[in-house]
């Protein structure tokens, strides 16, 4: 039996209609130095909509950190939806000398409030190390200061009832690891978006749900003109584009049946932009599949 894995916009399931984006947000019509709309602030409130910086559009989500300080700034949105889902964003950090208590540029994390008092896990941080490392450490390879990086993680339960973490950054594939179930792992509420020390934007931020699907998708409600359908073999980095007639996309002769997969749809105008620059070969590189 086929296993795929669905994210993305309004998808048609065997002619149910599912809301797979769960929210998207690319600052544009946010007003510029305020915080934007869904957002509460804790710790540092040194953050704001900001058009020095963007991925899309004009503007973006700028949070700093202060210097030396032990101050982060911390933003929160709610996630809206429980596990599995994704988590993607294009972040940039700044080019700061760090030299606080808590040294990274970027983090994203997980919490049940929306404050940095509230008890919550890591999801990915960007170090004074220049090093990208995942919730547990685990080094998923270098970054370079003042650079956009897009990443995505998928967050989910596993069979045994642990949680695994799988990351892409620039569409590569860097790794799935699993984790011990955590004690408030089904009262995680709030997406939080962090500078720790120095500055860090953040762009095109959204939530994705996944879905379990068989077969065949067709997508409407939206031009798929726009739409860009990409294949994803899980834990692994083959990534295929789904050939699309009149909205109807058919995966069946792309996908092994052993294999898993997943889906991502997205609009052309929102994160496809190519990177600027891929990453050099990622040192050391993860074992797809670590854990499990
Ligand atoms: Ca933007």
């Amino acid at each position: 039996m086929k296993r795929l894995w669905i994210v993305g916009l309004a998808v048609v399931l065997c002619s149910m209609m599912a809301q797979a984006q769960e929210w998207f947000q690319d600052f544009e019509s946010d007003p510029l130095y305020q915080l934007p709309a869904q957002w509460f602030r804790s710790g540092n409130e040194d953050s704001y909509v900001s058009a020095d910086q963007s991925w899309s559009g004009a503007q973006s989500f700028r949070l700093h950190g202060s210097v030396g300080g032990c101050w982060g700034a911390h933003v929160h949105r709610l996630l809206g939806r429980k596990l599995p889902y994704v988590i993607r964003m294009k972040v940039r950090t700044g080019a700061e000398r760090l030299y606080s208590c808590h040294p990274d540029y970027a983090r994203v994390q997980l919490r049940v409030g929306p404050s940095w008092r509230e008890r919550g896990l890591a999801v990915i941080h960007f170090t004074d190390g220049k090093r990208i490392l995942t919730r547990g450490n685990h080094d998923l390879g270098s970054f370079e200061l003042e650079r956009w990086y897009d990443v995505a993680v998928l967050c989910e339960e596993t069979a045994d009832d642990k949680m695994a973490m799988s990351y892409w950054i620039d569409a590569d594939f860097r790794g799935t690891f699993e984790f011990n179930r955590w004690e408030l792992q089904d009262q995680i509420a709030w997406l939080c978006l962090v500078a720790e020390e120095g500055t860090a934007w953040y762009d095109d931020v959204s939530i994705e749900s996944i879905y379990d699907v068989e077969g065949s998708i067709k997508i409407r409600d939206t031009d798929p003109e726009e739409l860009v359908v990409t294949l994803v073999q899980r834990r692994a980095r083959r990534q295929h584009t789904v050939p699309d007639k009149d909205g109807d996309y058919a995966f069946e002769t792309l996908v092994h049946p052993s294999k898993r997969y997943w889906i991502v749809i997205n609009k052309k105008s929102q994160g496809l932009r190519p990177p600027r620059r891929r990453l050099r070969k990622p040192h050391p590189m993860p074992s797809p599949g670590h854990g499990k």
